[in-house]
């Protein structure tokens, strides 16, 4: 029987790339991953946790309970060391408001901009959770390490890609190709370390 993963996100930047490494995963069983466009609407709660493992909890939590479905959520950002640690949590709305990637990025280059480079390392974090309707619970955590460049390169990716060079790498993140992005990235790491999870739901399917 095909499992079904509801997404439990409305960031188009990380719902192509879950996709992406979702597919890769070898010898899952057949999987059906839809997207909250496919359910039917419910109320999403404010993210007001202070880490992103109460984050992707929460998110995934908040799915599974509405919809019935096992659900996978992602929470993630950019952890500057020189900003310590932030703006972490915050990395969707470190302007005061939503999702306006372009503006957050500008205001990061702002706030780093007497920053020498040796102190501009960074991390991107993603945290996984998948939570099943009947309350099981599996979280994963993948980081990637790099630096913060002065100027935006490359237009692949979102959100603070264009200026994340990864650790030993000369290309931005917005650089790489999407297979290059995936092999390293944090979100790669956290959900390949979520794929067993993922089985066991195909296999309890069966
Ligand atoms: P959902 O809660 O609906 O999933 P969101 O955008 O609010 O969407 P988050 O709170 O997890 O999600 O914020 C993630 C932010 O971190 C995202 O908006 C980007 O600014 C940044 N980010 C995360 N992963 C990234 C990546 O791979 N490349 C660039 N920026 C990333």
């Amino acid at each position: 029987m095909t499992v079904r993963v509801l997404l439990a996100t409305r960031n188009p930047g990380k719902i192509v790339e879950l996709r992406r490494i979702l597919a890769e995963a070898p010898g899952a069983g057949p999987m059906e991953v839809l997207g909250l466009d496919d359910v039917p609407a419910f109320d999403q709660a404010p993210e007001t946790g202070a880490t992103f493992t109460e984050n992707a909890l929460a998110k995934a939590r908040e799915a599974a309970v509405a919809s019935g479905l096992p659900a996978l959520a992602d929470d993630s950002g950019l952890s500057v060391d020189a900003l310590n640690g932030m703006p972490g949590v915050l990395s969707a709305r470190w302007v005061g408001r939503h999702g306006d990637d372009e503006a957050n990025l500008e205001l990061l280059l702002g706030q780093l901009a007497d920053v020498p480079d040796e102190r501009r390392g960074a991390a991107f974090v993603c945290v996984a959770a998948l939570v099943t309707p009947d309350g099981g619970e599996t979280v994963t955590r993948g980081e990637w390490r790099g630096s913060v460049i002065r100027e935006r390169r490359g237009d692949g990716g979102f959100g603070y890609d264009p200026v994340f060079v990864p650790a030993g790498e000369r290309r931005t993140s917005a650089q790489l190709l999407a297979a290059e992005k995936d092999a390293l990235s944090h979100r790669g790491r956290a959900l390949r370390a979520l794929r067993p999870a993922l089985h066991a739901l195909s296999s309890l399917s069966r």
